[in-house]
């Protein structure tokens, strides 16, 4: 039987396109900035982003670790959605290793931050007070359902950060799931900010890896603290080659995940006992309610891996999220799965 694995597109394996371009990758030792593969995805990758560098690291946590770092010194303060990733789900290492400060505001539930409330969150000059630094935003926003931030609201974060000499950074762990559910370039969601990072290891199938991007002088100090966490890798072309097939061949693809994530969201709407409204659906990511009490969304999960179907528990919410591994076929599959479990708990 066929696992049906929705708990996230980070399940996605390497292409077969990838595994033979991984095989023949032409390396050498990045430390010395000297393997060709990896200079050619960071290359590509800020040119797709419109920046002038980029730096390739391990995952998306080191990504948006290394970028607050190199943003901001220790008693800066940061302005970040409370369901942020980097606020969430990342043990609070910018804390933890950097002494950054954090200062949370609500996160609308389209991703956003209300623009009044950044501004009434910068620090004004005072002795008692941290230095506010970075205003962070996450396009697409996972915990939000996977909604795509806009380029008119980017741009006016940026416009804001720019008026009180801040800077802004993007994690964009899933922004070309944005880029292609808004039909627009990925530069548009980017020229607002000053630094932005995305993953190659979640929709676009890659193995491993992320990309910081951003200026040159920026990008530059970001190695030196790649460097300070242990992320500074030999020869990395290796896994830098899955990453360019992904930028070459596994972007477009994205609308078929999003196109499974309506279809999945159409059914469960018609399931009893589910609260969802299918127009959240924007991308890849799709997250539900249960309206009674049982099954709890931990129960929910282990009955529903039992018949081969994975989701995920976040708290008393389920999550579920399709990509290259899940056809409209499995989506049926799932369904007629989750439907079952919840006759079975009424
Ligand atoms: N998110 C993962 C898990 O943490 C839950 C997922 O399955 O969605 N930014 C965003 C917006 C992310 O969603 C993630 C991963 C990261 C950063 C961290 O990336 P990795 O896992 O590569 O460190």
């Amino acid at each position: 039987m066929k696992v049906i694995d929705l708990r996230s597109d980070t399940v996605t394996l390497p292409t077969p396109a990838m595994r033979e371009a991984m095989y023949r990758a032409e390396v050498g030792d990045d430390v010395f900035g000297e393997d060709p593969t990896v200079n050619r995805l960071e290359a590509m990758a800020a040119e797709r982003m419109g920046k002038e560098a980029a730096l390739f690291v391990v995952s998306g946590t080191m990504a948006n670790l290394v970028s607050l770092l190199t943003h901001c010194g220790r008693g800066h303060e940061i302005i970040v959605g409370d369901l942020a990733h980097t606020f969430l789900y990342e043990q609070g290492g910018s804390a933890a290793l950097g002494g950054i400060h954090v200062h949370t505001l609500r996160n609308q539930p389209d991703g956003t931050l209300d623009l009044q409330e950044i501004e009434g969150a910068i620090r004004a000059d005072n002795i008692h007070f941290p230095r506010t630094r970075l205003i962070c935003l996450e396009n697409t926003h996972n915990r939000c359902g996977g909604v795509p931030l806009t380029p008119e609201y980017t741009d006016a974060v940026g416009d804001l950060a720019r008026r009180h000499g801040l800077a802004v950074y993007l994690d964009g762990a899933r922004i070309f799931n944005a880029a292609v559910a808004l039909g627009v370039d990925v530069r548009e969601l980017t020229r607002g900010v000053d630094t932005v990072s995305f993953c190659l290891s979640k929709g676009l199938c890659a193995p491993v890896g992320s990309l910081v991007c951003g200026t040159r002088d920026f990008i530059a100090e970001a190695r030196r603290n790649r460097k300070i966490v242990g992320g500074g890798m030999r020869q990395a072309g290796i896994i830098a080659a899955a990453g360019i097939v992904a930028l070459e061949q596994m972007v477009d693809r994205l609308a078929e995940d999003h196109e499974n994530a309506r279809r999945l969201a159409l059914g469960l709407a018609e399931i009893p006992g589910i609260s969802i409204d299918p127009a959240q659906v924007r991308t890849n990511i799709v997250i539900f309610d249960l309206v009674a009490e049982r099954p709890t969304s931990a129960e929910f999960a282990a009955r529903l891996s039992a018949d081969g179907v994975k989701v995920l528990a976040l708290g008393e919410r389920i999550r579920l999220v399709t990509h290259y591994g899940i056809d409209a076929a499995d989506i049926d599959k799932a369904l007629v799965a989750i439907r079952k479990v919840m006759q079975e708990a009424g």
